[in-house]
């Protein structure tokens, strides 16, 4: 607020990065990631003279910036916002404008572009923003006219952040931002052709209704689209009045509690077998909020066979997408539930279908070996949400840590589980957690990463040691890249081609650099000694826990294969 009134006394010589420094306070953005560098330098002064109206966070590469924004916009359900220079700055970012699209992040990224006038002219640092990311981003704006700079900021959080959310970018040329405007700007914005249709259609309700009077076998798969409407409350109300199986997909899980005797877990490539068998044989698929990605569906011609599809989605263009839909509910998913909610209709006999979801949920559990003294992921994933009852804010990498850690930890409430669904981008894990830890700071946060993905992203410990954020850094190595090496095992006749890596850093003399305690576990018996204190502790942690090399993520469904022919259901 003193920023906000000392601009405004400054009004004669207000420039465009002041102009873009009130508009972010405007927006109650309390949170900034990003990077200084040649066409930022006015906007990086403006902060300099903002000082303290937010939390300025340097990570030490542009990506770290932009997982971090993403981390936090998970965990606080706001608008991530990120700084980048011109030319280099805006490519880095690129990785993570992209991984924000796919999964539907909202995050607002400012990239600062050479002066106007040469622009065109291969000038020093100079890349096409707009032509990079227009198919990566739900909008993008390169602003012309100081005086759209206001408007163009609030028009770009109000995108970002509404219907489904994205990554909108927001590209500055520096003589915008260095210029000097000194009439009062009216910000007020009118997008008659973006009007996100939030409300759902009655008749279209009402269909759902009478299939649910219908069916015999129903079940109800939620996705991160309950997440991001904030309406995992409503979906418990809707569930439990119908008493409705759930699954969820990877970036849903949380969105209805892991461990409710309704819950079937995550359904997908490497899901529960009661999840795939219940999408496979049911006779109503209540899709809220998912996109039928093909990692959860396996190939379509064996998906769902028997079903009346009934898909509620803030975005038209995801129904009837990928699998045809007999109920199009165009609607948020609070909204939408909220309406099912009004009325108590009668619902079929499900009895039976019941008894047989819950019965292959004890048949078919998830299972793994227990060696004597070795550690097997599985039981680490266990032994993490057991230490930290179930509460911590878990992010990871990709790979098959990621899959154990959605396996295994049951997520009870939403905006706890911050992973990289779409783009399945290793080195997303760390920064994530320090986005996510800035968003929440009373709650431990562990970030689960695979030997492979950490070494992508791990500069991002000088924000640790700068700030002393007690992010746990759990390293799952298993000296490979493991997902690819099963792969590999399993489709290419075990010719491990490039995927076993024996060169490593030692991860705890690495941690001691940035001056982060490093612990180094690698049996039952360490572990169980060590870890609950390093995650009990408020310290920043980096953790190498070593994991028998040879395991595999199961069950699993091979690429072509459908939901009901799992492999590894059983040892
Ligand atoms: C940036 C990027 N490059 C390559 C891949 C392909 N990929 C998917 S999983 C994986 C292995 C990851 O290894 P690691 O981080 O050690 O995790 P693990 O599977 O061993 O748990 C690779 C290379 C990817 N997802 N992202
Ligand atoms: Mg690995």
């Amino acid at each position: 607020m003193k920023a906000q009134a000392s601009l405004k006394e400054q009004a004669a010589t207000k420039t465009g990065a002041d102009l873009l420094v009130e508009a972010l306070i405007n927006q109650g953005v309390d949170t900034l990631f990003g990077y200084p560098g040649g066409a930022v330098l006015p906007i990086y002064d403006a902060i300099y003279r903002a000082k303290g109206s937010f939390d300025h966070v340097l990570p030490r590469h542009e990506q770290g910036a932009i997982h971090a924004a993403e981390g936090y916009a998970r965990v606080s359900g706001k608008a991530g916002v990120v700084i980048g220079t011109s030319g280099p700055g805006a490519t880095n970012l690129v990785t993570g404008i992209a991984d924000a699209m796919m999964d539907s992040i909202p995050i607002v990224v400012f990239t600062g572009q050479v002066a106007k006038g040469v622009i065109g002219t291969d000038a020093f640092q100079e890349s096409d923003v707009m032509g990079i990311t227009t198919p990566i981003t739900k909008h993008n704006y390169q602003v012309q006219e100081i005086e759209e700079l206001p408007r163009i900021v609030k028009e770009a959080f109000h995108i970002a952040t509404t219907g489904r959310p994205g990554p909108v970018v927001v590209d500055i040329p520096k003589d915008i931002s260095s210029s000097v405007y000194q009439k009062d700007i009216d910000d007020s914005f009118d997008l008659p052709g973006y009007q996100p249709t939030l409300k759902p259609n009655p008749l279209q309700i009402g269909k759902l209704h009478e299939a649910l009077k219908e069916a015999e076998k129903p079940v109800v798969l939620a996705g991160s689209g309950v997440i991001h409407a904030g309406a995992s409350e409503d979906l418990k109300t809707f569930v439990h009045q119908y008493k409705l199986p759930v699954t969820t997909t990877l970036l849903g899980l949380g969105a209805y509690p892991g461990d409710d005797p309704l819950s079937l877990g995550m359904a997908g490539m490497h899901g529960t077998y009661s999840a795939n068998m219940a999408l496979y044989e049911c006779d109503l698929l209540i899709n809220i909020g998912s996109r039928f990605d093909d990692r959860l569906t396996g190939n379509l011609k064996h998906f769902a066979p028997s079903a009346k599809v009934a898909h509620i989605d803030v975005d038209p263009a995801e129904i009837g997408k990928n699998v045809p839909t007999a109920i199009p509910i165009v609607s948020d998913a609070k909204a939408a539930l909220q309406k099912l909610n009004e009325q108590n209709v009668e619902a079929g006999d499900y009895h039976e279908w019941m008894e047989r979801l819950q019965n292959n949920k004890k048949e078919y559990p998830l299972w793994h070996e227990q060696p004597e003294k070795d550690i097997v992921p599985q039981w680490l994933m266990q032994k993490v949400y057991e230490y930290t009852k179930g509460e911590a804010i878990v992010t990871t990498d990709v790979g098959q840590h990621q899959m154990w850690a959605a396996q295994y930890y049951h997520f009870n409430r939403p905006n706890r589980w911050v992973t990289s669904g779409g783009l399945g981008t290793m080195g997303y894990g760390f920064p994530a957690a320090i986005g996510a830890q800035l968003a929440d700071m009373n709650s431990t946060c562990v970030a689960i990463v695979g030997d492979g993905g950490f070494q992508m992203t791990l500069q991002e410990l000088s924000v640790l040691q700068e700030r002393r954020l007690p992010v746990k850094i759990l390293i799952v190595n298993n000296q490979a890249l493991g997902m690819v090496r099963q792969w590999q095992e399993k489709f290419y006749s075990e010719r491990y081609s490039e995927s076993i890596i024996d060169t490593q850093p030692d991860f705890v003399k690495l941690a001691e650099s940035y001056q982060v305690p490093g612990y180094f576990i690698d049996s039952q018996e360490t572990l169980e000694r060590v870890l609950p204190e390093v995650l009990a502790d408020d310290q920043p942690a980096v953790i190498d826990c070593r994991v028998l090399q040879k395991e595999n993520v199961y069950p699993m469904i091979a690429p072509g294969k459908g939901l009901h022919e799992m492999i590894g259901v059983k040892p």
